[in-house]
């Protein structure tokens, strides 16, 4: 797409004056590590450099330096709704800055243009058991797209490393267009006996994914489709499936592997899982008093729980000190939105009533909501009540960042990546030698 391709060109010489200065200073020290990091999940190692988003522990996510709540404001909307146009998001991932309306509309025009998937892709889907999980499909899905990855081609005909990004871009646009509809086609499949409603021409890349579900042609379902896409599109670059795309990228492998990679990443119940542990806990608890209990009832519970040593799902957060900003998008969306609603009456509840324990606790560092304490309550209430398909609806949203990634680590021609491992009997010596 032109417009994106001359607008990240045009900066590209900045940036990368600024990463050759920064390469001078080779030796400057960033980190130690310590023995404590290796065996911990190498937590708080700052190992990426991201321009795209960051986790600010009291702003929350900011994406290309804006808050969510800024970013809510800015971003250009979608026809007849406060909720932002996806495409106007993708813009800024991309391209680092905030798009007019007019361009947001563009990248929109481009995704329809693209949004047609090959058959032999559903019919690879359509050949797994019936019980393949959502996430295994979405990953399968891409995957089989890869066949149509221009990078690919363009490197075996010998492209020059300069221009890797472009082709790069060409695959990052052409995939995220495809993803509402791969997606939708997996919720049918698994749940609505494989009906199939095209992509509409009228719909914005987030309410298609609605309107291709067909049950919910419904202007609130719709806004929450643009709400959720647009709160999951990125995380900075070091989680485990921003990290993983990036591992999988700096190999060469196009965009359709590395995300497929990530996709992997996010299917694990530590990562882009919990936000149905937490759906069902909340159906748990109301189940539990048959309905919404008493604030003291409920206070009652949740200390035994936490007394047994139990999790809270939905609470908590290795970055973040506060509460979520994209926790409080959603609260205000169900404030305005939905009434008499048991679900979403819990988790406000929870919300006043959990904090103040967890912090008399004393051991947690964030007693505060994250994005997951309410995400999957809002998709129950719309009528997707799939909780193994939540993680689908995330990840076609975090592609846009991911892709993101990509495309600027080739443009700022980003070496393979290769850490080094020792032995056990290395780090012993290591340890005595110092003492
Ligand atoms: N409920 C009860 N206790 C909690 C808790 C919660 N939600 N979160 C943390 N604690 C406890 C821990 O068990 C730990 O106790 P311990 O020392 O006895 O083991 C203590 O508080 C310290 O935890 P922490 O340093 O504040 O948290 P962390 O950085 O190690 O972990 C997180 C962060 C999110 C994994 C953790 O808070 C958690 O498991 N929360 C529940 C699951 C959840 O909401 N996951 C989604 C995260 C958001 C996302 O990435 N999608």
């Amino acid at each position: 797409m032109k417009l994106m391709e001359e607008r990240i060109e045009a900066q590209l010489p900045v940036w990368r004056e600024r990463v050759s200065r920064l390469r001078n200073n080779g030796d400057f020290k960033v980190c130690d590590v310590t023995v404590s990091q290796i065996y911990s999940g190498i937590r708080g190692v700052q190992i990426q450099v991201s321009d795209i988003s960051y986790v600010d522990p009291n702003k929350g996510i900011l994406i290309r330096g804006h808050t969510i709540s800024e970013l809510l404001d800015l971003l250009p909307k979608a026809k007849d709704s406060q909720m932002p146009l996806a495409g106007g998001l993708f813009f800024l991932l991309m391209c680092n800055e905030m798009p007019t309306n007019e361009e947001a509309e563009l990248v929109e025009e481009e995704w329809r243009k693209r949004c047609l998937i090959p058959t032999y892709v559903f019919n690879s889907i359509r050949r797994m058991p019936a019980d393949t999980h959502p996430m295994t499909l979405l990953s399968m899905g891409i995957m089989a797209l890869q066949r149509e990855s221009v990078f690919s081609k363009r490197y075996a005909e010998g492209m020059n490393k300069q221009d890797y990004w472009r082709s790069n871009l060409e695959d990052a646009i052409n995939l995220t267009a495809k993803l509402p509809g791969l997606a939708a086609f997996i919720y049918n499949l698994k749940y609505q006996d494989g009906i199939y409603v095209p992509p509409s021409t009228n719909l914005d890349w987030s309410a298609n994914f609605g309107h291709m579900i067909d049950r919910f042609k419904d202007q609130d379902y719709y806004d929450v489709c643009r709400l959720f896409f647009f709160l999951h599109s990125d995380h900075e670059g070091a989680n485990v499936s921003a990290h993983t795309t990036h591992l999988v990228s700096s190999a060469l492998s196009d965009v359709y592997l590395s995300c497929a990679a990530g996709m992997n990443g996010l299917a694990g119940p530590l990562h882009g899982l919990a936000n149905q542990e937490c759906l069902k806990w909340l159906i748990d608890v109301r189940d539990h008093f048959g309905g919404l209990p008493e604030q003291s009832a409920l206070e009652t519970f949740l200390r035994e729980q936490i007394g047994r040593g139990e999790l809270i799902p939905g609470y908590g957060h290795a970055v973040l000190r506060t509460t979520d900003p994209r926790f409080t998008a959603q609260l205000e969306f169900a404030n305005e939105n939905i009434k008499n609603d048991v679900l979403i009456q819990l988790v406000e509840l929870v919300y006043k009533t959990l904090p103040l324990i967890l912090r008399e606790s004393g051991k947690i560092s964030n007693p505060w909501p994250n994005v997951d304490a309410i995400n999957g309550a809002l998709q129950y209430h719309y009528g997707v009540t799939q909780y193994d398909f939540y993680t689908v609806l995330f990840g076609i949203s975090r592609i846009m960042g991911l892709v993101s990634h990509i495309v600027w680590a080739r443009a700022l021609l980003k070496p393979i990546e290769r850490p080094k491992s020792l032995t056990t009997d290395m780090l012993e010596a290591m340890i005595a030698g110092k003492n």
